[in-house]
């Protein structure tokens, strides 16, 4: 079922008819409401006068994560604090956190592109969602929560943590639909296997994880693990929260709500649109935001557009699986190595778990790259030569894989930290 037929099915004439005049809308509101952006056009030399269709969008400046940390907490906003009826938060992860606050209808887009992507993945009223992100400022428990509701499925409000109580609410209510991050599900996955249930007996079928890069390999390790259909959701804070993209049933992409975010694909090195197909740095321009329109804002995310029909009837512009950010890139020696490559590799190999970490140093005038590895208890052993045999196995694949040398170290079982939120994999010590 698609949720929206009018606005997930459109013709890419009518969507960029209507793009368009949003976009006019949307710059006439900065321009003349919110002085940042009035004096960024205006050091441009652009007038809203000189938006007449969406192709001008290259015309207007770009916003960052720190013009919002600058004109913090609400300087970016075009209206009246008193139209606010929620404020959210990024999570701050990587320095102070911004403020995001949104009006009554910008609280009714989210749900609706929630409800949007819960119905992508094949969920109805009839569904139980156990929403088992964190509620807060964070924007992925509220958000899949309101989503859920407007989707007329009954929600279990768990938030993340407590691992013991979500098996019993699973077990207990029946959830059909597990939405998470995808380590916090695979924490949960194992939490049950130690419980001795099995998942095959409980009617959970869908999951809805996001918040964090995951690999194509780790979606199918956690379907085969939860014994469910995993799929993906996207967001971001400072645009709206989970639902700006979601996958549908085939998996090859994650259809964008366009008619509420604009996306543009730049290249990092000259910031000009690239072509479709190419990956380069995930841009997004508010069409509806009241409480706080963003033009052009930086998301950091790299991924490439599709703008291809997608046999699941949607005609909305798909973007690939978001490999990481541009951030976390790590530059190991010369060589640009992504912790999602490294996760790729490791989910192929039978004797590693999926729980690993990756640990940057620097020895002398050598950087080095660490990879902890969790070893399947099956395999784990007393003999070093069998230990050595299997860490000889994962460096190979790792080093051909990565072009770089590899320090493999294996650990025991539940050595590593696991996750109920997003999880931290990477230690880059050289920065400490
Ligand atoms: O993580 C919103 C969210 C909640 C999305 C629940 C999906 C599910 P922030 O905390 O502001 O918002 O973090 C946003 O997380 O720029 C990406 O780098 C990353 N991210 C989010 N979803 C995905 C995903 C929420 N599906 C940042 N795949 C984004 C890869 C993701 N990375």
């Amino acid at each position: 079922m698609i949720w929206n037929k009018t606005k997930e099915c459109m013709s890419r004439d009518e969507m960029h008819k209507l793009q368009g005049r949003r976009l006019q809308t949307t710059v006439r509101r900065v321009y003349h409401n919110v002085p940042f952006y009035r004096a960024k056009m205006q050091e441009l030399g652009v007038e809203p006068g000189d938006v007449r269709g969406i192709e001008d969008i290259v015309k207007l400046p770009f916003t960052t994560k720190q013009d919002l940390r600058d004109n913090y907490p609400f300087g970016l906003s075009p209206i009246s604090s008193s139209e606010y009826v929620r404020v959210h938060a990024s999570s701050g992860t990587t320095g102070k956190p911004t403020a995001v606050p949104h009006s009554r209808k910008d609280l009714e887009v989210f749900s609706e592109c929630v409800a949007r992507a819960l119905c992508c993945t094949g969920a109805t009223k009839d569904d139980v969602v156990q929403v088992a992100y964190g509620y807060g400022l964070f924007t992925g428990g509220l958000g899949l929560h309101d989503g859920a509701t407007k989707l007329g499925a009954t929600v279990i409000p768990v938030s993340a943590g407590n691992t013991r109580n979500q098996i019993t609410m699973l077990q207990d209510f029946g959830s059909t639909v597990l939405a998470c991050t995808p380590s916090y599900a695979l924490f949960i996955a194992e939490a049950l296997a130690e419980a001795g249930v099995d998942p095959s007996t409980l009617p959970l079928r869908v999951g809805v994880f996001g918040a964090e890069p995951w690999s194509a390999e780790m979606r199918a390790k956690i379907e085969e693990k939860l014994k469910i259909q995993a799929y993906d959701i996207y967001g971001l804070s400072e645009i709206m929260g989970p639902g700006i993209s979601d996958s549908c049933q085939f998996q090859d992409g994650l259809h964008i709500a366009e008619d509420h975010f604009y996306p543009e694909i730049l290249s990092p090195d000259t910031l000009e649109p690239v072509s479709p197909g190419v990956t380069g740095e995930l841009t997004f321009t508010h069409l509806t935001k009241e409480a706080m329109p963003l033009l052009r804002y930086r998301t950091r995310d790299l991924t490439s557009l599709n703008y291809k029909p997608c046999p699941c009837g949607r005609t909305n512009v798909r973007m690939a699986r978001v490999m990481g950010r541009s951030d976390d890139m790590l530059i190991i020696r010369g060589v640009n190595v992504f912790p999602s490559q490294i996760e790729s590799v490791l989910m192929e190999i039978p004797e590693a778990k999926p729980y690993y970490m990756i640990i940057v140093d620097r020895k002398g005038a050598l950087d080095t790259l660490e990879i902890q590895v969790e070893v399947d208890d099956k395999y784990f052993s007393d003999e070093i030569a069998q230990m050595d045999s299997i860490r000889g196995k994962i460096k190979h694949r790792l080093d051909n894989a990565l072009r770089i040398g590899v320090i493999v170290s294996l650990v025991e079982h539940k050595t590593l930290q696991r996750s109920e939120g997003k999880a931290k994999r990477v230690t880059d010590r050289r920065k400490i």
